[in-house]
C-alpha cells in the first residue's frame, strides 16, 4: 500500500501478529449539511505519523506491547444498504479472525455496518457506547433508513445490543428526545452539560463494568474549538480532558471489542483537528490494550 499506516507502522514492525487491524472506510454517500468525510481515513493515516510513540502517561511506547497494522481502504458500493452490508462482512471477518478492528470514517453510517459485524464474529450482548453532539436516533432520514442521523435507531433495533451509552449529546429532534425519554433502560444519555458539570464517570462505569463494548467517536462530539473540521459542527462540546477521560474510563471499566471514528472532514489549514483525531485514536487503542498497571 502506498499510503502511509497509523502511526507509520505496519505488520512488517512487530514480531508477533498486531492486535489492531486499522481498517479505512471512506464512506461518503448520505451527508447533509458540509462534506469531505470521504477524505477523513487518508487524513487521519497522515496525521497519525506525527504523533509521539511514546506516551508518557503509560511511561513507554505503548503500540509496540499490542501492534498494529492497517488494511487496504474498503471500497463500497453507493446504495448504503449494500455497503452497510459489505462493511459488516469485512469487519466480521477481521474480528473473527481475533483482530481488533479500529474503522476510520466516512460518515457515521459505517458504525451500523461494523457493529454488526462484531455482533456477528461474537457471542452475546454489546454495550454501544457513541461519543457525539448528536443521538442520531430518527427512524428514517432524507428519505433513507442508513442516513447518518439514524445510525444509533438502527442500533437500537439489534436484538443483541443490550445498551446504548450516548456521551456528550447537545442536539436532538423532538422524536429523539421522545425516544430518550421513553427507553431509559436501554438508552442512556449524558448531555454535553452533564459532562461539563462532572461526576458522571462513576455512573458510566457502573453501566459499563463487565461488559462488552463496542465504541463509536463521531469527532463532532469534540468541541469545534478542538475539531472543527466535520461537516455538522455543534457548539459546547467535549474538550481534550473530558474526550481523554471518557476513553480512559470506557477502558477501564469494560472490555472493548470494537472501534470506530466517524465525520472527520478534513480541511486545508485545520490540520490541527486531523492531529487531534490521531492522537485521541492513539490514547484510546493504548487504554484498551494496556490498562494502567497491567500488560496488554
Ligand atoms: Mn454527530
Amino acid at each position: 500500500m502506498d499510503a502511509p499506516g497509523f502511526l507509520g507502522l505496519s505488520a512488517r514492525d512487530f514480531e508477533r501478529a498486531p492486535a489492531v487491524a486499522v481498517l479505512p472506510i471512506p464512506l461518503e454517500l448520505t451527508v447533509t449539511f458540509g462534506g469531505g468525510t470521504a477524505r477523513g481515513p487518508a487524513a487521519i493515516l497522515e496525521a497519525s505519523q506525527q504523533v509521539e510513540l511514546y506516551d508518557r502517561e503509560l511511561g513507554r511506547e505503548p503500540v509496540l506491547d499490542y501492534g498494529v497494522a492497517t488494511l487496504a481502504p474498503l471500497a463500497t458500493t453507493a446504495d448504503p444498504a449494500t455497503a452497510v452490508d459489505e462493511i459488516a462482512r469485512a469487519v466480521a471477518e477481521r474480528t473473527a479472525a481475533g483482530a481488533f478492528v479500529l474503522s476510520l470514517g466516512g460518515e457515521h453510517t459505517l458504525t451500523v455496518g461494523a457493529v454488526r459485524g462484531v455482533l456477528r464474529a461474537r457471542p452475546g450482548g454489546l454495550t454501544v457506547v457513541q461519543i457525539d453532539a448528536h443521538a442520531d436516533l430518527r427512524a428514517r432520514y432524507a428519505g433513507s433508513a442508513y442516513n447518518h442521523a439514524c445510525v444509533a435507531r438502527r442500533l437500537l433495533e439489534e436484538s443483541r445490543v443490550d445498551q446504548i451509552l450516548q456521551l456528550g449529546i447537545r442536539s436532538v429532534a423532538t422524536e429523539e428526545a421522545e425516544l430518550i425519554a421513553a427507553e431509559p433502560e436501554r438508552l442512556r444519555v449524558w448531555w454535553a452539560e452533564e459532562i461539563h458539570a462532572g461526576g458522571w464517570v462513576a455512573e458510566l462505569e457502573e453501566r459499563l463494568s463487565g461488559r462488552d463494548v463496542y465504541l463509536s467517536i463521531d469527532v463532532d462530539g469534540l468541541d469545534p474549538a478542538l475539531v472543527p473540521a466535520t461537516g455538522t459542527p455543534e457548539p459546547g462540546g467535549l474538550d481534550w480532558s473530558q474526550a481523554l477521560a471518557m476513553t480512559r474510563a470506557i477502558s477501564r471499566a469494560a472490555m472493548v471489542v470494537g472501534m470506530d471514528c466517524v465525520e472527520l472532514a478534513p480541511s486545508p489549514g485545520l490540520h490541527h483537528a486531523d492531529f487531534a483525531v490521531a492522537k485521541l485514536l492513539y490514547k484510546t487503542l493504548s487504554f484498551i490494550h494496556c490498562p494502567p498497571g497491567g500488560t496488554a
